[in-house]
């Protein structure tokens, strides 16, 4: 295949960073909630090296916030997740899947509690403000919900506490993982977390006003410069290494919750209502068909995958991959899959083909042992 240009027009939203991506050389970008999101700068396996060493600045405006506030801000959040939201603190965020009436994955976001009753649903790629805003409607509840003026901004990697107090003040070194604080940098106003989708530690900057974007992305990359930052973007290679899964390639709206792996954020006695309590329930019982698993195969470096290989064992399907890279840290290709519950154990194998040559995927832990 040779490579094709998405076609970048008003219909596709730009970020309040784009015009120093473009300086910065990107060489390719996704559509992520009709935003672009950046995918290389250089290549997946020069940035993995360097995210892991240095410090890099992401611009990930494409998660976008879906606002919930208003007297039921708390009931209708409960609402749409199976996880229990109330001990969720002012200034703090969980991880949390939606699920609809039926146990499907709707997304799955960070929400982020800004007041007791104000959220921010930070999602992954899916049109969640439609669906919540039926939601309200469908129960009459007294909410607003909307998509505010905040897009943010990542700094990943292992000098990134050290970037962020040069840049905010020491106290930055004490936010807590998925923590945050509401501050202001370079006149921007700001919501400063500890989170960010790799396994490498840093920071996501919320920023509140776009008109700011340059302003702050410049106050980043200065204070970076000590410490070699570069451009980058959300890394295949370490995400896989990391075990983060992504909404709408490895797990869709075909995909019921638990076979997501998402038990650790499931609390099904929650006294709060919520969409997919039945479901979880019946599925518990009957156990569930399918499970998104970890898959490796040692010291082979496989092609990029475009649409969804196909794996089976004994000649028949079951299951499917849906994301792999080549791991310098394991020297071997990583894959995340579904599979039928039979074939998921740790130590199970599945054949796939690719290009006319056979391999053989071994299904291994969660973190990859
Ligand atoms: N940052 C922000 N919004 C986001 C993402 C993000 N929205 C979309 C997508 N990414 C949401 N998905 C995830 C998945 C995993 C994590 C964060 C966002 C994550 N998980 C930790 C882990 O797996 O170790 C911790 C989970 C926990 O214990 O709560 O960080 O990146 N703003």
């Amino acid at each position: 295949m040779h490579p094709v240009e998405i076609v970048l027009s008003p219909r596709l939203r730009t970020t309040p960073y784009e015009q120093r991506v473009f300086e910065q050389g990107v060489k390719s970008v996704t559509i992520y909630n009709h935003m672009t999101l950046p995918v290389n700068f250089t290549d997946t396996e020069d940035e993995y090296r360097h995210l892991c060493e240095h410090v890099q600045v992401w611009d990930v405006a494409a998660e976008r916030q879906v606002e919930v506030s208003g007297k039921d801000a708390l009931e209708l959040v409960e609402l749409i997740t199976p996880r229990h939201i109330a001990p969720c603190a002012v200034g703090q965020g969980v991880y949390a899947p939606l699920a609809d009436q039926d146990g499907l994955v709707v997304n799955d976001p960070i929400i982020l509690r800004l007041a007791e009753d104000r959220f921010w649903i930070s999602i992954a790629d899916s049109d969640v403000m439609l669906w919540v805003k039926g939601v309200a409607y469908g129960r009459g509840m007294d909410v607003n919900v909307f998509e505010p003026d905040v897009s943010p901004l990542a700094v990943q990697g292992p000098r990134a506490d050290d970037l962020m107090a040069d840049l905010v003040g020491e106290h930055a070194r004490s936010i807590k993982f998925f923590r945050f604080i509401e501050t202001t940098i370079a006149g921007a106003p700001v919501v400063l977390a500890r989170s960010g989708w790799s396994g490498q530690g840093g920071f996501e900057i919320y920023l509140q006003d776009s008109a700011c974007g340059l302003a702050l992305w410049d106050a980043v990359w200065q204070a970076g410069q000590k410490y070699q930052i570069r451009a980058g973007s959300p890394n295949l290679i370490e995400r896989l290494e990391t075990g983060l899964k992504s909404y709408g390639s490895d797990m869709t709206h075909d995909d019921h919750v638990l076979e997501c792996g998402f038990e650790k954020f499931i609390n099904l006695d929650k006294p709060a209502e919520f969409m997919a309590r039945d479901s979880i329930g019946q599925f518990e019982s009957k156990g569930v068909k399918r499970r998104l698993v970890n898959l490796m195969v040692e010291n082979e470096r496989l092609p990029p995958l475009r649409s969804k290989w196909s794996l089976q064992s004994a000649g028949r399907v079951v299951g499917s991959a849906s994301s792999c890279a080549y791991s310098p840290k394991y020297k071997a290709s990583l894959l995340f899959a579904m599979v039928e519950a039979g074939a998921a154990a740790p130590g199970s194998k599945v054949e796939l083909e690719i290009d006319g040559g056979r391999y053989t995927a071994v299904v291994k832990g969660d973190r990859w042992q």
